[in-house]
Formats: C-alpha cells, sequence, structure tokens
C-alpha cells in the first residue's frame, strides 16, 4: 500500500500518525494530496469555519538583551531607533483599536534590561480597567521567564500576578525550533526548548491557554521540524492548553541570518498542511496572513488551516525583517478571502468563541 494512502486511511479515522509518518510526509512532492489529507482532519475539527479576530498588536519595546540572530525587530538600549512606550503611548494604541471593535490587544515586545515587573503589571492593570471587555493576550514564554529572573520570584507567583493585573492568555511565540543545536545557532541567548516547554506547562496549569509556533526556513531540518511538533503534541496530551499553533516562515532581511531565501509558498503550505495532520490534538492551525502573504494565506484555507489570525494594525517584528504584505487588512477583505474559498467566515474571540458568523 503507498504510504500517503495508510496515512490518509489513519487520519480519516481520527488516529495520529507517527513521526517516521511525518517524515514521509515531508518527503513528498505530492502537495495536492498533502491538502486532502490535511483537510480531512480539519474537517473532522472544524467543519467550513475559517476564523479571525479583530486584534491590536502592541510592540511596547523593541529593546531586547537577546538579539536572536533572525530578529530584526530587536535593538540595544543605545540605538538611535531603540523606543519604549510609556502608559499613555500603549493606551492611546489600544484605544484606536477599541475603536476599530477589537476584542483582544496582542502585546509582546524585547527583554528590556531595565523595567521593572511593575510596568507590566500596571500596563495590564490599566488596559484592563480601561477595556474590560477586550481579551489581553500578553507577553511570550520568553519574557515570562525573564519576568521570574527579574523578580526573583517563583513561575507559579509571576503567572498568578500576572493574571490578577489583567492577562488573559498567551501567545504562542518564543518556540523558534526546539532542536537545541539548531536553537544554539539562530538564538543561542534564548531560554532552551525545555524551558519554553516547561513555562507553558505552568502556564496551563495556572489556567490560562496558550498558542505554539515553530520559526522555519532558517537552519532547521525536516528531523528538527518533526521534533518540534512532536514535542508540542506530547505537552498537549498532557495540559490540553494550546489552542493554536502557528507555523512562522523566517523572513531573513536585516537579520543575521541574511544568507537564507525566503520560503516559497509551496514550502509555507506543505509545513501547514504537515502540521494539521501530524497534530491531531490541537483544534486550530493558524495561517499568519503577514508572514505568509494574504494570497497563500488564503490557499492554505485548504491545507488544513481554519483561522487567519486578524486585522492585526501595525506589525513590527515581520515588517522589520522585510515582509512586504500590509500591516492591517479590513474585516471585509478577510470575510471575502475566506468565502472565496468556499468556507463560512466566523469573527472568534482569543478562546475561539463565535462573535459573529458570515453566512451567505
Ligand atoms: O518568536 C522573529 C518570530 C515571533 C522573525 O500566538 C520572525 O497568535 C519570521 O509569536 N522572520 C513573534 N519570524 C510573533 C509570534 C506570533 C505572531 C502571530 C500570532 C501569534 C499568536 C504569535 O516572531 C518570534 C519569532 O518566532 N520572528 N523574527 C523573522 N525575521
Ligand atoms: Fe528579543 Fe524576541 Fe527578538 Fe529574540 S525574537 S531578540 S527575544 S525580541
Amino acid at each position: 500500500m503507498n504510504p500517503l494512502d495508510t496515512i490518509q486511511e489513519k487520519v480519516e479515522g481520527k488516529e495520529r500518525i507517527s513521526p517516521e509518518e511525518a517524515r514521509i510526509l515531508m518527503e513528498s512532492k505530492d502537495l495536492l494530496r498533502l491538502g486532502r489529507i490535511a483537510s480531512i482532519r480539519r474537517e473532522a475539527k472544524n467543519g467550513k469555519r475559517a476564523y479571525f479576530i479583530v486584534n491590536r498588536h502592541i510592540n511596547h519595546t523593541n529593546i531586547c538583551v537577546n538579539r536572536c540572530r533572525f530578529c530584526a525587530f530587536s535593538r540595544d538600549p543605545e540605538a538611535p531607533d531603540a523606543y519604549t512606550m510609556d502608559l499613555s503611548q500603549i493606551l492611546a494604541r489600544a484605544e484606536a483599536g477599541a475603536v476599530e471593535g477589537a476584542s483582544e490587544f496582542h502585546i509582546v515586545g524585547g527583554l528590556h534590561p531595565d523595567l521593572p515587573f511593575d510596568y507590566y503589571l500596571n500596563l495590564l492593570a490599566a488596559l484592563r480597567d480601561r477595556f474590560p471587555k477586550i481579551h489581553l493576550q500578553a507577553f511570550t514564554a520568553v519574557e515570562i521567564d525573564y519576568f521570574v529572573q527579574l523578580t526573583g520570584r517563583p513561575l507559579p507567583e509571576v503567572l498568578s500576578a500576572l493574571k490578577e493585573a489583567g492577562l488573559g492568555s498567551l501567545p504562542g511565540g518564543g518556540a523558534e525550533i526546539f532542536d537545541p543545536t539548531v536553537r544554539n545557532a539562530i538564538c543561542p541567548e534564548k531560554i532552551s526548548g525545555e524551558r519554553w516547554l516547561e513555562i507553558m506547562e505552568a502556564v496551563h496549569k495556572a489556567g490560562l491557554k496558550s498558542n505554539a509556533t515553530m520559526l522555519y526556513g532558517h537552519l532547521e531540518d525536516a528531523g528538527a521540524r518533526i521534533d518540534h511538533m512532536a514535542r508540542l503534541r506530547d505537552l498537549q496530551d498532557k495540559t490540553g492548553g494550546f489552542q493554536a499553533f502557528i507555523p512562522l516562515a523566517f523572513h531573513p532581511e536585516n537579520t543575521a541570518i541574511p544568507d537564507r531565501e525566503i520560503t516559497t509558498g509551496l514550502e509555507d503550505l506543505k509545513v501547514l498542511a504537515i502540521a494539521r495532520i501530524f497534530l491531531d490534538n490541537f483544534d486550530h492551525i493558524k495561517a499568519f496572513w503577514i508572514m505568509l502573504g494574504e494570497k497563500i494565506a488564503q490557499v492554505s484555507l485548504h491545507f488544513g488551516v481554519d483561522d487567519l489570525d486578524g486585522t492585526v494594525v501595525e506589525e513590527k517584528i515581520t515588517h522589520a525583517a522585510g515582509a512586504q504584505t500590509s500591516e492591517a487588512l479590513s474585516k471585509e477583505m478577510l470575510v471575502r478571502m475566506i468565502r472565496e474559498a468556499g468556507m463560512v467566515p466566523v469573527e472568534r474571540d482569543t478562546l475561539y468563541r463565535e462573535i459573529r458568523r458570515y453566512e451567505e
């Protein structure tokens, strides 16, 4: 029997595939077949629904002590274009988001050497008090680890302080690639993959949901990608706290890994489809259109994706690394992209509750 037939049968039976079978998918050149198999899993989980969210990204500072080699966003404190927003600047951006109907603020930033923990608690509390209905999805596991170092307080205490101040859930950033050799080559200063997973386990135990990402298209090989997803799948078996998996395509411009070429559309679709097939215990696979481009993001709805992220507005991280996409998509455009793909657009909140369904 053709190994792809065996894999398809498993997916039809809602079964899990093995890392060895994921390897077969990685080696396959039959993109449309991968899309068909991914669509079986997608449809079983999400039917024809395709989600999006009206959100606003806020990157409060680009000053970062880590200076990962793949990151074009971060700066040293003395750089002329280094910035740190004060509370009034953050509130002004949030206000603009609220006017546009945002249901979520997505807040991530660099590891600033001098800001006290209170800066982050005040930021959350001020946003919660001013916009009590808007969900605060903030701080990657890397930032959470930094707060533990900064305060010398145990991780569960740091999490409960953030939660009390208004933290609603965590984004999936900072995962990059767990394989230690590749991780050391692309972000030597960053917490290990094991620590990232340990933080997420504690986050889920604290009753907070999170996402998980994978940065691909730099120095990793197929084995490192499978290892990354396998570790996420194992933790998800334990906690069930992950909502969406988001593969992020590396953008090389202005980074310290400039000789890599940007991924192709075919590669992007393959990664998304394999993620959908392999991560049987994740409810959602998200295509971050900012990194993929609107067109590939739309097509990805037939390659396992059920979530196109959001309206975003003011994206800094990928644009610093040469992304040519716009920084904002209107709700109307997202609805049109989903409809034309033959799916039903659903505006969701952070926890995937329906805000509005756009029936024909
Ligand atoms: O961790 C940094 C990535 C991440 C580059 O949880 C780069 O819903 C490509 O995690 N090329 C931060 N990627 C963004 C992130 C995210 C984005 C959208 C939605 C969610 C979510 C999370 O951006 C970093 C890193 O992996 N990144 N530099 C670059 N040059
Ligand atoms: Fe800092 Fe995050 Fe950029 Fe790494 S990816 S340098 S931790 S902002």
